[in-house]
């Protein structure tokens, strides 16, 4: 078994040890930073994500394997971000309200860091009016929000409606995300933008502002 699956089936089993020394241990061989994520963390991860769904594993299985995936994250994170980018903006993050999943949210933080965007993160279970109070008081163009579950994604709506409702329009930007988002459902509520991932995240966020 490479180095990558190991690290996938470390972090199905909540080995957050194991998954810290793995990732210390790919970095250093020289595997690419974006492989280490995709095939060792995220397949890792989702392979949690149908146990779950088929309830081969329970909730305290999936909180142990999200710690794991904090564990590789956090020595990946400055081989993610690249350093020395200039600053290109301040961008507001967070979780939606009444959803507590942050590790993509997270992932995608790191990348616009790393692509040189100021990220102010609110965290998790953030209410609407504080996306836009924070992005004013802050004076950030752009609002980006996460939801993983059906019944938290509809919520995102709220924040468009308070921008367009204190006259904003067009000075705050939106851009949705989450793993039952789509494009479709970034339209229907009036969000400007939607990304599947980190990497698109920082492609849409910089033609949003109309940075290279
Ligand atoms: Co939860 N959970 N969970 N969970 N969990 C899901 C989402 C679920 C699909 C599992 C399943 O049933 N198969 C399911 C949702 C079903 C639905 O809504 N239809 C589910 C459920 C039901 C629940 C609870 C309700 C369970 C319960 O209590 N009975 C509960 C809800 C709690 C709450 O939020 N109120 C719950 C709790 C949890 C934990 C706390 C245990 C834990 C979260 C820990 C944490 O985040 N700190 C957890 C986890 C880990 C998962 C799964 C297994 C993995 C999520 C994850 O981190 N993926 C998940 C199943 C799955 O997705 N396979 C599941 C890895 C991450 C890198 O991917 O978050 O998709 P993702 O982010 C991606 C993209 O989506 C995108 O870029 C990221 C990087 O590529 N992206 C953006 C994300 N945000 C973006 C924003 C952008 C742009 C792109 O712009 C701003």
């Amino acid at each position: 078994m490479d180095i990558l699956n190991h690290i996938a089936e470390s972090l199905r089993k909540g080995e957050d040890q194991r998954v810290g020394t793995l990732t210390r241990e790919a970095i250093a061989a020289g595997v690419p930073a974006a492989d280490i994520l995709q095939e060792g963390l995220i397949a890792g991860m989702n392979v949690v994500g149908d146990q779950f769904r088929l309830r081969e594993i329970f909730l305290p299985d999936v909180l142990l394997s999200a710690r794991a995936m904090y564990a590789g994250l956090e020595p990946l994170r400055p081989h993610l971000a690249k350093a020395g980018v200039p600053l290109r903006g301040k961008v507001v993050i967070g979780t939606i309200k009444g959803d507590l999943h942050d590790i993509g949210k997270n992932l995608v933080g790191i990348m616009l860091k790393g692509a040189g965007f100021e990220v102010i993160d609110l965290g998790h279970d953030v209410e609407p009016e504080a996306f836009v109070d924070t992005a004013v008081r802050e004076g950030a163009p752009l609002i980006g929000m996460s939801a993983l579950l059906t019944t938290t994604m509809s919520r995102m709506k709220e924040v468009v409606a308070l921008i367009e409702s204190r006259g904003l329009s067009g000075q705050i930007k939106t851009i949705v995300g989450g793993a039952p988002l789509s494009p479709e459902f970034a339209r229907e509520i009036g969000a400007d933008d939607y990304a599947s991932d980190g990497s698109t995240a920082v492609e849409r966020v910089k033609a949003l502002l109309g940075v290279a």
